[in-house]
């Protein structure tokens, strides 16, 4: 039989509401008006998202994929890893290609997904457990800008954060965590990052702003988890769904436009909201990178660059830089 996986939960049972009002207060009080991206993933959105990622439009999964497909044995044997830390693990769908090529590398001893959506986390560590019984699997809730110092000990670890989810972070936030990531690694530990490339605005806004409306029912559905975390009134079909590109930050900037002049209550986190026709609530920023910049930032953070994998068409890198 499997082992079974062990799930250490990080995150009190509060944070979700304590740190979702701090986010709401502050967020709301910028200018944009700002949601942190992490509340998108309640289980309706998880699933949406899950949606988003079959979609014709959103090339990126499809690229990160076709690079692990070709090269995730390269990968892990340039690591030397033996566990394997993934930060925002979701479903730890694509995982599956690195942990094949460590079994077949028989290098693999540990692996530890971390992740804030605890019934995602829990159904994919018992698949891992199951699929790979020799791994031990020991899962994290906990939220990877905050619990950087709990990331799970071993001896040589690779830390992946694939999706390009990193480039949902702002500027300040991503210096920060990779300074902080670096700071908690020891020499030999390796960082694989996913980062989604630039390219031509009509290709990156058709990703976002996709025919079937997936991605805008997914940043809607921010506003349902206010309603229903903080008893907001928000109507969601009061607001049109606005994805740009922001060609000087180079991010898809995707925002939410009140159609109608309208006042919102959130209760719970005592903050009464104001909007004019046209006013806009940001929910996500998706940065795109160049592999220069990427590289001297990777530098700067205390990591050097060891190898960098992109997909056929250049649209997606897989970097392993290494403490
Ligand atoms: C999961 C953050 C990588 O930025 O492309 C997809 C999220 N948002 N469509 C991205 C997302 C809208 C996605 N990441």
């Amino acid at each position: 039989a499997p082992i079974e996986p062990s799930v250490r939960v990080l995150l009190d049972p509060d944070w979700a509401s304590s740190s979702l009002v701090e986010d709401v207060r502050r967020g709301l009080s910028q200018h944009p008006r700002t949601l942190p991206p992490k509340w998108l993933y309640d289980d309706r959105g998880s699933e949406l998202f899950d949606e988003i990622t079959r979609l014709p439009e959103y090339y990126p999964f499809d690229a990160e994929r076709s690079i692990l497909k070709e090269h995730a044995y390269e990968i892990v044997t340039a690591s030397r890893a033996t566990t394997l830390v993934e930060l925002g693990s979701g479903t730890s769908e694509k995982t599956r290609l690195l942990l094949d090529a460590f079994t077949e590398a028989g290098q693999l001893t540990s692996f530890s997904p971390v992740d804030v959506s605890e019934r995602t986390l829990r159904d994919a560590a018992a698949l891992i457990a199951k699929r790979y019984p020799g791994v031990h699997v020991a899962a994290v809730v906990g939220d990877f800008t905050l619990h950087l110092a709990h990331l799970p000990r071993g001896s040589r670890r690779m830390i992946a954060f694939l999706g390009g989810t990193i480039g949902n972070l702002y500027l300040e936030e991503r210096r920060a965590f990779l300074g902080a990531l670096a700071d908690q690694l020891e020499p030999g530990d390796s960082l694989l990052l996913g980062t989604d490339l630039v390219k031509s605005a009509d290709r990156l806004i058709a990703a976002y702003d996709d025919a079937r409306g997936v991605t805008d029912a997914f940043i809607r559905n921010s506003l349902v988890v206010l309603n229903r975390e903080l008893g907001a009134d928000f109507d969601v079909d009061a607001f049109s769904y606005v994805p740009f590109w922001d060609p000087h930050m180079e991010r898809m900037d995707l925002r939410l436009r009140s159609e109608v002049p309208q006042r919102v209550a959130i209760p719970g986190a005592d903050v009464v909201l104001d909007l004019a026709v046209g006013d806009e609530i940001r929910v996500e920023i998706s940065t795109k990178f160049r592999l220069s910049e990427l590289a001297a930032e990777l530098e700067h953070a205390g990591f050097g660059v060891t190898s960098v994998w992109t997909d056929p068409m250049d649209e997606f890198a897989l970097t392993l830089a290494t403490k």
